[in-house]
């Protein structure tokens, strides 16, 4: 058995995105691009020999291949030992607290997320350091450029072992260990949160449906609500991954979750809906009749963090991305802890968790966490709900509704334009950043800018600074308009409009939210000039 060093040229356009590098399976499947980028990781993480690494993903189309391509370099580089899922799968989250559990030097995680998968859809691989958290952005540049000079690179020519059996085996030197895809995380869950408490909240009749979406939370799912907890069977629907996610979206929205939202608005719903993404790191939290925005869902969990026996002694700050809603803010000040404002990007929480400075992150993008990982945490996510309805034996819209009537309701909407043309989109962008300077002070139907500019963050702790990360419109009264490019897409350009407004009082916290984000609508489709720009009349999607 001997190493292979394979020549090769570099690929265009392997620069890591918001989380990680995320392009159309068609793309993936040309030879050596998956290599190449494997190597490029591999010469910019520094010495990999007699390391430890993590390696599993989300169960999509191409994972396998995937696992097994990366297994075989891994074992040409030298590292001692790889911990993969079995089957070559583990969620997002589980790979953080693998690394973490098992002192691993870093992982890599196989998934785009909530993209579609299949022979048609995405595929995606992304590395996490030692922490446990996705790599930070001088890592991601340094693999960049290796890959815009790679020339060669190195896998061994041993077959990779069979993945489905739990066991250990070798390539090279390199110890194989197939471990179980859900045991370490879930007695890290169990460490978090009052299981006996969500346990008898289940044996006195509390339903629930969570929907896995066919991607891999279904595993943890299984194990932890069904299993662990003891809901009923049928508690969980769509929970075994597939390939291609059954052909859906796996985007736990409430457009993407239409069955599980018709359910939870039906006469005869569950107590409690949630569902998770393609690699199990993000969530919806969905009461009867009602569906809690990711912004609300942070804050709420914040305000009420001390019932979770894991963060009894209380949390020392809270972070969220930019674009989400300032509901979390609110909420901060009251409990008199910092609250960080970063830009979008898992990545950007890392340094504040490690710290000591941040208990509890959030993003508008359906994302929750707590610094138990350095990812965010769909089931964790779910689990606080539970331990929270356990606590408090009140229904999820009485808990939504008295926080709103005690911080205020931030009305939150975002309006996603998808596959618009790239050079159109980075236009509007340009467009609206050209105006900043003379922005703030001008009035519009009611509101007057407090503050207009592109978001930059200089990161407290490394003092790392990211500019560019999305025009935001600030009004005096803390209304928000917010314009940026996603970085996860893989067709033309995303552009996102968020769109915040703050309301106090409580006898107008029913209205249609966007109903009340309206004027905020008109001005930002005025300011940016969209539809001429793009042509665009509507946006895709809108949650
Ligand atoms: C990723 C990132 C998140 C980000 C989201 C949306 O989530 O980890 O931090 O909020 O993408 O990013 P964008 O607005 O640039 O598309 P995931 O769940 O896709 O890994």
């Amino acid at each position: 058995m001997t190493i292979q060093t394979v020549a090769t040229t570099p690929f265009a356009g392997q620069r890591p995105g918001t989380s990680g590098l995320r392009k159309k399976v068609a793309e993936f499947l040309q030879p050596g691009y998956l290599e190449n980028f494997v190597q490029a990781i591999f010469n910019s993480v520094g010495d990999c020999a007699g390391q430890t690494l993590v390696l599993g993903g989300d169960g999509r189309y191409f994972n396998r291949t995937a696992v097994q391509v990366i297994l075989r370099m891994a074992a040409a580089h030298g590292y001692a030992r790889v911990l993969v899922g079995r089957g070559g799968i583990l969620s997002t989250p589980a790979v953080s607290c693998v690394i973490r559990k098992h002192a691993a030097a870093g992982g890599i995680v196989l998934s785009a997320s909530h993209n579609p998968g299949g022979p048609d859809g995405d595929f995606g691989i992304k590395y996490n350091v030692g922490n446990g958290g996705p790599a930070p952005e001088k890592i991601t540049e340094a693999i960049y450029v290796a890959t815009q000079t790679i020339a060669v690179y190195r896998i061994s020519d041993t077959a990779a072992p069979p993945l489905d059996q739990l066991g250990i085996s070798q390539i090279e030197q390199m110890r194989v260990e197939v471990i179980d895809s859900v045991d370490d995380y879930a007695a890290l869950m169990s460490e978090l949160f009052d299981f006996a408490a969500i346990k008898a909240l289940f044996a006195g009749g509390f339903t629930m449906r969570f929907d896995g979406m066919h991607a891999v939370s279904g595993p943890y799912a299984h194990a932890i609500l069904e299993g662990m907890l003891g809901a009923p069977a049928g508690t969980v629907i769509n929970g075994t991954p597939l390939e291609d996610f059954g052909g859906h979206h796996p985007d736990p929205n409430p457009v993407n979750a239409a069955e599980l939202i018709a359910l939870m608005f039906a006469p005869d719903s569950p107590d409690f809906g949630a569902a998770s993404d393609g690699d199990a790191d993000r969530n919806m939290i969905v009461g009867r009749a009602m569906a809690v925005t990711p912004s609300d869902s942070l804050a709420i969990i914040a305000a009420n963090a001390t019932v979770a026996p894991g963060y009894r002694a209380g949390i020392a700050g809270i972070a969220r991305s930019m674009p989400t809603s300032t509901a979390a803010d609110r909420v901060a000040r009251a409990l008199g802890v910092p609250c960080f404002e970063t830009p979008t990007g898992w990545k950007y929480f890392g340094n504040l968790m490690d710290a000591g400075m941040a208990t509890l992150c959030g993003e508008e993008s359906y994302g929750t966490g707590s610094n138990h990982i350095r990812e965010k945490d769909g089931v964790w996510a779910v689990l606080f709900w539970l331990n929270l309805l356990a606590a408090s034996g009140k229904p999820v819209d009485t808990i939504v509704r008295e926080h709103w009537a005690r911080f205020g309701r931030n009305y939150y909407s975002r309006h996603d334009y998808e596959a618009v043309d790239a050079h159109a989109a980075e236009d509007m962008m340009e467009h609206l950043r050209a105006q900043l300077p003379e922005l703030a002070g001008q009035q519009f139907d009611g509101f007057s800018v407090a503050l207009a500019d592109d978001f930059v963050y200089t990161d407290p702790v490394d003092h790392s600074v990211a500019t560019r990360q999305g025009v935001r419109i600030v009004m005096t009264d803390g209304s928000r308009i917010v314009f940026r490019l996603s970085g996860t897409g893989t067709e033309g350009a995303t552009i996102r409009l968020y769109l915040e407004k703050y309301e106090a009082d409580p006898a107008r916290h029913d209205i249609d939210p966007q109903v009340a984000l309206a004027e905020l609508a008109t001005i930002a489709a005025g300011v940016s000039q969209l539809k001429a720009r793009t042509g665009r009349e509507h946006p895709t999607i809108v949650t």
